[in-house]
């Protein structure tokens, strides 16, 4: 070992003397894209492994509360009511039906529950109705996640009070990215509702859809974005971008399965002690192509046979994937 190297080793100015997370600039988060493909997998297996069980996989059940109708006009999303996507809009729920789902996931063996609304984001005199699902869902013993757009000041407050554990509000994809994908609400609202959340001590769901036509540095600042959360994000669900027909992004070319896995990866390397889920999109992946994303560092799904408007797979058929891979729930 060379002097510089003892020194470094045991001079007292070489140990920090608080823990700082590395930050992730756009250079060297392009950096890991650029790796080798098993460089860049086994990078991730490591920061998977130094942090988790390698082979428990976070299992969370999705529930559309509210559907259609939104005003906004996202261009991915079947809920817009700009868009004709035929889809069958729906009023909020009453909390028993939610119940009932949720029961039948916890039957199922799912760890928690979320709940998804077609909001901008929530009016004042939605919130009690929302607030008493989260109680009664919270009181099956089920994490529980929801999802309603733009929160106003004091909103995340009222949630946390009816023991929400988390908040799902993704960026989607890159600050230079987002005004081609949405225009009636922007960036810097979302990144002000992720504070709004984080101030409220709740658990923060915050990722990104991939496939929408943007290039790879996109992807880069999307990941090198959420990384700079500080706190990241406890649980970032990578989505690939389910073609709704009549979407202005309904003919986006589909994402090369390598480059989604290195999305995966660059997300598990950055923030090595979050959630990192494969989202939607898995219904049109093999079995093959699901297990390169487990290997990429993916340790979450959506379980059950719904995402919020579109299929996902059946839970025999993720089971039955979970047993071919030696993987378990939880
Ligand atoms: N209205 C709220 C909002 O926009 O934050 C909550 C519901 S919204 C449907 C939640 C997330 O679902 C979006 O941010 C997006 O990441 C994802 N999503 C919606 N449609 C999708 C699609 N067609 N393919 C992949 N992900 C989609
Ligand atoms: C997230 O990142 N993906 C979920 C959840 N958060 C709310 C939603 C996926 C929606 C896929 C299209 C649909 O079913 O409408
Ligand atoms: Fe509305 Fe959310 Fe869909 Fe955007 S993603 S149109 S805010 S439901």
């Amino acid at each position: 070992m060379s002097h510089a190297a003892v020194l470094s080793h045991t001079t007292p100015q070489a140990k920090p003397l608080l823990f700082h997370a590395p930050t992730w600039t756009v250079e060297a988060v392009s950096a890991l894209f650029e790796l080798p493909f098993t460089d860049l997998m086994f990078r991730a297996q490591e920061a998977l492994r130094a942090n988790f069980d390698p082979s428990a996989i976070q299992r969370s059940t999705l529930l559309s509360i509210k559907t259609g109708n939104c005003s906004e006009d996202c261009g991915y999303c079947s809920q817009s009511k700009r868009y004709q996507t035929g889809l069958d809009a729906q009023p909020l729920l009453s909390t028993e039906e939610v119940l009932a789902a949720a029961q039948a996931a916890k039957e199922q063996g799912a760890g928690r529950f979320c709940m998804g609304a077609a909001w901008r984001g929530p009016k004042e005199k939605d919130l009690p109705a929302v607030m008493e699902m989260v109680r009664a869902v919270k009181a099956l013993g089920l994490e529980t996640c929801v999802t309603l757009g733009i929160l106003k000041d004091g909103q995340a407050e009222q949630l946390k009070t009816a023991g929400l554990d988390y908040y799902n509000h993704n960026l989607d994809t890159a600050p230079e990215f987002y005004g081609d994908v949405v225009t009636t609400h922007t960036y810097q609202d979302r990144l002000d509702t992720l504070q709004n959340v984080r101030g409220a001590g709740l658990k923060v769901c915050s990722g990104g859809i991939v496939g929408m036509g943007e290039t790879r540095q996109h992807r880069v600042g999307l990941i090198a974005k959420l990384a700079s959360l500080d706190p990241p994000p406890e649980s970032v669900p990578i989505n690939n971008l389910v073609p709704i027909p009549g979407t202005p992004l309904a003919g986006s070319e589909q994402i090369d399965i390598f480059e989604f896995a290195r999305t995966i990866a660059a997300a598990r390397i950055t923030m090595p002690r979050s959630y990192v889920r494969l989202s939607a999109g898995r219904e049109q992946m093999s079995a093959a192509e699901q297990a390169l994303c487990f290997l990429a560092g993916a340790n979450s799904i959506f379980y059950g046979d719904h995402l919020l408007t579109t299929s996902n797979p059946q839970m025999d058929r993720d089971n039955a994937l979970f047993e071919n891979l030696g993987l378990h729930g939880v």
